[in-house]
């Protein structure tokens, strides 16, 4: 048996990119293997019951997916440092960043790497799902491959319609985060937080990675492009988060954008998932349990409304904010809202969840 544990993902994987950077920053020893059509079908399937990467196996053979369940289980056996920051501010904004960079970074991630050279990233998709067949059959096959994922642009609100505001959230979010990323090496100080990992599945594999919106990241936020760089290649175990559990004032407006463009269509999926178990019990939750209004706005500021799939498994994600930020005590919780006042995210987050979800080998289940 190997002591190494295995990371089974992709390159161009947005989730794998989360996982790998951990797994660096905590100097697990491990090696990479590369999801191809026999991996999928040999042990993935077998040993998860989904079609998802990426998939940890442990040198002790237990296998794990979902990026937040890898982590978690490798924080209990390499405990220090933890990515966890466990002050009150600290705790929840780390994890806001990390439903935000998990689902909702998902919708320019997903835009523009199907926006510019298909060509490309067909070969990138067959060449990791055959590897050893010839280019002309990988661009075949990578076409067919990706067609699940280029198929699902229109459920995650992706649509000529949208596109431009996509695209100005988009480029908004990069100067903002630009001008934090100037000052720290990450989000909350010298040591990266479970909110960097969320934010490096998109940033990374997409948008830093393809080659178009890699150059579109490194002529708007040069500073972001560096820190996804430093993700990739981090001091391992090294720095510690900002003391007097402070959230820097450059963050202010990535979190503002959270609240104002990711919670409301979060809200209104999670009102209805509870409605949907009630009236479907016992029954397995579905990807979509219906359709939302979501909105952006335009680089001049005109709203766009968009429609897009309510996905409830965002609700999963949120529960890990949650779960951390309900049960401070009342002078922990007052120093949290005072910040989520000054972000517009007070109100967004007194969310009373009607039915909690789990997973159970990698499905989501309604609890209770
Ligand atoms: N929440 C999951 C998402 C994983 C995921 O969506 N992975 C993509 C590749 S980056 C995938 O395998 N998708 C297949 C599918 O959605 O059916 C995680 O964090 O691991």
């Amino acid at each position: 048996m190997t002591d190494l544990y295995q990371l089974i993902g992709a390159e161009i994987s947005l989730y794998t990119g989360k996982v790998r950077a951990y797994l660096r920053y905590k100097d697990i020893p491990f090696e990479e293997v590369r999801a191809t059509q026999k991996v999928y079908l040999e042990t993935i399937l077998p040993r998860t019951g989904v079609a998802m990467i990426p998939v940890l196996i442990s040198p002790d053979d237990i296998a794990v997916q979902d990026t937040s369940d890898i982590i978690d289980f490798l924080e209990v056996r390499f405990a220090e440092p933890t990515i966890y920051p466990d002050t009150p501010r600290q705790g929840t904004v780390a994890r806001l960043f990390e439903l935000y960079g998990d689902e909702w970074l998902l919708i320019p991630a997903m835009h523009y790497r199907w926006a510019f050279n298909e060509q490309e990233m067909f070969l990138e998709f067959g060449r990791g799902s055959q590897p050893d067949a010839s280019e002309e059959e990988q661009i075949k096959l990578g076409e067919e491959r990706s067609r699940p994922f280029r198929g699902a642009q229109p459920i995650l609100g992706i649509t000529p319609a949208t596109i431009p505001a996509i695209e100005a959230s988009y480029e908004q979010f990069l100067r903002d985060l630009d001008a934090h990323f100037a000052v720290h090496p990450y989000l909350l100080g010298t040591r990266p937080c479970i909110g960097d990992f969320g934010l490096m599945g998109p940033l990374y594999a997409h948008l830093y990675r393809d080659t178009e919106s890699g150059k579109i990241m490194k002529r708007i936020a040069p500073h972001v492009a560096k820190w996804v760089e430093r993700m990739n290649a981090p001091e391992p175990k090294s720095g510690s988060f900002l003391a007097n559990d402070e959230v820097p004032e450059t963050l202010y407006p990535v979190l503002s954008r959270i609240f104002e463009e990711q919670f409301p269509p979060l809200r209104e999926m999670v009102s209805a998932l509870g409605d949907w178990i009630n009236s479907n019990p016992g029954e397995k939750i579905p990807r979509a349990i219906g359709k939302q209004a979501f909105t952006l706005k335009n680089a001049d500021g005109t709203p766009v409304t968009g429609e897009r799939g309510m996905f409830p498994f965002s609700q999963w994600m949120l529960q890990r904010v949650l779960d951390f930020y309900q049960p401070l005590s009342a002078d922990e919780r007052q120093s949290v809202d005072t910040l989520l006042d000054q972000v517009g995210g007070l109100e967004a987050m007194q969310v009373d969840l009607k039915r909690r979800v789990n997973r159970e080998k990698n499905v989501l289940v309604a609890e209770g």
